[in-house]
């Protein structure tokens, strides 16, 4: 392939791993990379037509995603969030310290042979955690591929940089947070709620008064926030109120356009 003029170190390196990528997934995941690192000017327009010809090549010749029963996990929850650690590091300790789960804990590595799975609550909110166990194989990373976020047990820093270089590996390159032993379980959970980046937003319900939690990306709108209820609520839709604390409780009417913030409580009203 011609070299892009201006080309940043990401993008060669993105390319090396297309040339030495073994499997599809694994030179999707490259392509993917180097059409993202590509400098996009009109220098590259013809490079960039060419990765993105061959990217649809390649999905195209891809074999249909089986439905993964073996080894996929289904999502559940609010968020996805897997947990990553060299053998004997910790990862069902923790996995069952943050969502109840019976998982299999013992002092000998490669207890966990296939991903485990826990729901953790977080004030109100489900987030799915999944142990990945540490052989790493490539189905088992594939979940992680597609994840939203990571959480590292380690015992020292040498375990970090190992789970570093396996990500990058297998081309993964998503939020992360370290941790190590004998951390406070809500110290923890906070944590990870702090890097999944949501905003918890309650849904008063106009009749009884209830709060309900909801997580939205940061940025939601009021339509966003009604769509996840139902989707009648943004057809019907008449105005929202709204209170935010800013200066004790402001109570607000607003529109489908409204940003929403963290804590934000909404009442949907609708047309009769
Ligand atoms: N003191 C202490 N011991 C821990 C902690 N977490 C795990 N252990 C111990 O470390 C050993 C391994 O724990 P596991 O939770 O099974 O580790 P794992 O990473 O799931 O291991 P594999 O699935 O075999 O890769 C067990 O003997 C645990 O009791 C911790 O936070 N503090
Ligand atoms: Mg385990």
């Amino acid at each position: 392939m011609p070299m892009p003029i201006n080309a940043t170190p990401e993008y060669f390196k993105a390319e090396e791993k297309f040339r030495s990528a073994k499997t599809q997934e694994e030179k999707i995941a490259a392509l993917e990379e180097m059409i993202r690192e590509c400098p996009k000017h009109k220098g590259t327009e013809n490079l960039l037509a060419q990765l993105k010809a061959k990217l649809a090549k390649l999905k195209k010749a891809a074999p249909k995603k089986s439905t993964g029963k073996k080894t996929g996990v289904k999502k559940e929850g609010e968020a996805q969030v897997c947990i990553l650690g060299m053998p004997n590091a910790g990862k069902s300790t923790l996995l069952k310290k943050l969502t109840g789960v019976d998982v299999e804990i013992a002092d000998y590595p490669y207890t966990t042979k296939e991903p485990a799975v826990g729901m953790m609550d977080y004030r109100g909110v489900r987030i799915q955690l999944v142990e990945i166990p540490a052989t790493f194989e490539p189905e088992h990373m594939s979940i992680v591929r597609t994840t939203d976020a990571i959480v590292f047990v380690v015992r020292d820093d040498e375990d970090e940089e190992k789970l570093r270089k396996i990500c990058s590996d297998n081309f993964i390159n998503k939020k992360t947070i370290v941790l190590r032993k004998d951390i406070n379980t809500e110290e923890i959970k906070k944590r990870v709620w702090k890097m999944l980046g949501l905003i918890m937003v309650y849904t008063r319900d106009p009749a009884t008064k209830n709060d309900e939690p909801m997580a939205l990306p940061r940025g939601s709108t009021v339509k966003d926030f009604a769509e996840r209820i139902h989707k009648d609520f943004v057809k019907n839709f008449c105005f929202a109120r709204l209170w935010r604390k800013e200066d004790g409780v402001v109570e607000r009417r607003v529109g489908l356009n409204y940003i929403l913030e963290d804590g934000d409580i909404v009442e949907i009203h609708q047309k009769i």
